[in-house]
């Protein structure tokens, strides 16, 4: 889910915000992308310079990492679970839909925090204990305003992010200042220079995507888009670095609450939890997921209402 976003049009972005069966094997060939980001290919290990440029430049571009049929069970789910959520509002480009899909309703979604591909990549650049926090859909239209996903240097992490349409420089491909991760603290002379310049004069890493490509960005990083039009379809999968300190603790506590306002209080999708009783309760037992709900309800991040939802009598 995200976090003090600048996003002009509609707020923040919202999930929470917003991949590893480590058996990857050795490296892959590399070879620059044309988006000045690093081909990756999926569902093997990152090498040491894409660990290396992402940690560099604060993102990766993975081309082709979902398959025809993939995509297919994708926009099926989507639609199903958006479709579900705003009957008392259905879309009509006015203000962006959003929604967790970490359930069995959409159980494609549902298993992408635990999936290698996503997984894997989030331990190498963040460490094994990295949190599996959020996995969303949203529908987006217009242009989104240049933000980071997190007020703070102490609460971070990383989103990855895919879109089910063809996005380009002026159809709503993402934009990303590149290395503005490592700015932060962020000086307000920084945000008030973005803030007084025009969208597409901010220079800038345009991430033109097709459905299927993922883009990896760390939740620190500055990042907009332009152009897009009607109906945007956009989803992320999130995680959060494991906090350390004191200090990251009471961050990652407070993002709890901080991801209900930015989600469910500024969408207002039907349900009123962005965690179900079900998820917490981990059925078939995933190791990776049990191990994530132990760390986030030690720090109390589940403790602010309407992060999990209540208990039936
Ligand atoms: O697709 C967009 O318009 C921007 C998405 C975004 O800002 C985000 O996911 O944090």
């Amino acid at each position: 889910m995200h976090h003090r976003a600048h996003d002009s049009r509609q707020s923040q972005s919202a999930c929470l915000v917003t991949g590893a069966s480590l058996g990857f094997a050795q490296g892959v060939g590399m070879r620059p992308d044309t988006t000045g980001g690093i081909m990756t290919k999926p569902g093997t290990a990152l090498t040491t310079e894409q660990v290396s440029f992402f940690r560099t430049f604060g993102y990766l571009v993975f081309r082709n990492l979902f398959s025809t049929e993939e995509l297919a069970v994708i926009q099926h789910e989507f639609d199903q679970a958006l479709t579900s959520q705003y009957t008392h509002r259905p879309y009509d480009g006015s203000k962006r839909h959003w929604t967790m899909m970490m359930d069995e309703d959409t159980p494609f979604f549902a298993s992408l925090l635990e999936d290698p591909r996503f997984l894997a990549p989030a331990r190498q650049c963040y460490g094994p204990d990295v949190l599996g926090v959020a996995i969303d859909a949203n529908r987006y239209t217009g242009n989104t305003g240049w933000h980071p996903d997190t007020g703070s240097l102490l609460q971070y992490g990383v989103k990855f992010a895919f879109y089910l349409q063809p996005v380009g420089t002026d159809s709503g491909a993402l934009r990303v200042l590149p290395a503005t991760h490592r700015l932060f603290p962020f000086s307000k002379e920084f945000s008030d220079g973005i803030g007084a310049t025009p969208l597409r004069d901010v220079p800038c890493q345009v991430l033109e995507s097709n459905p299927g490509d993922v883009i990896a960005f760390d939740l620190r990083l500055w990042h907009a888009s332009h152009g897009g039009g009607r109906d945007r379809r956009m989803c992320t999968v999130v995680y959060y670095n494991n906090p350390k300190t004191p200090e990251e603790v009471e961050f990652l506590r407070q993002q709890g609450a901080d991801n209900v306002k930015i989600g469910l209080e500024a969408f207002r999708p039907q349900r009123h939890f962005l965690y179900s009783a079900r998820w917490i309760a981990n059925p078939n037992r995933n190791p990776a997921r049990q191990l994530w709900i132990d760390r986030l309800r030690e720090v109390g991040y589940f403790d602010a209402p309407g992060v999990v939802e209540a208990a039936h009598a």
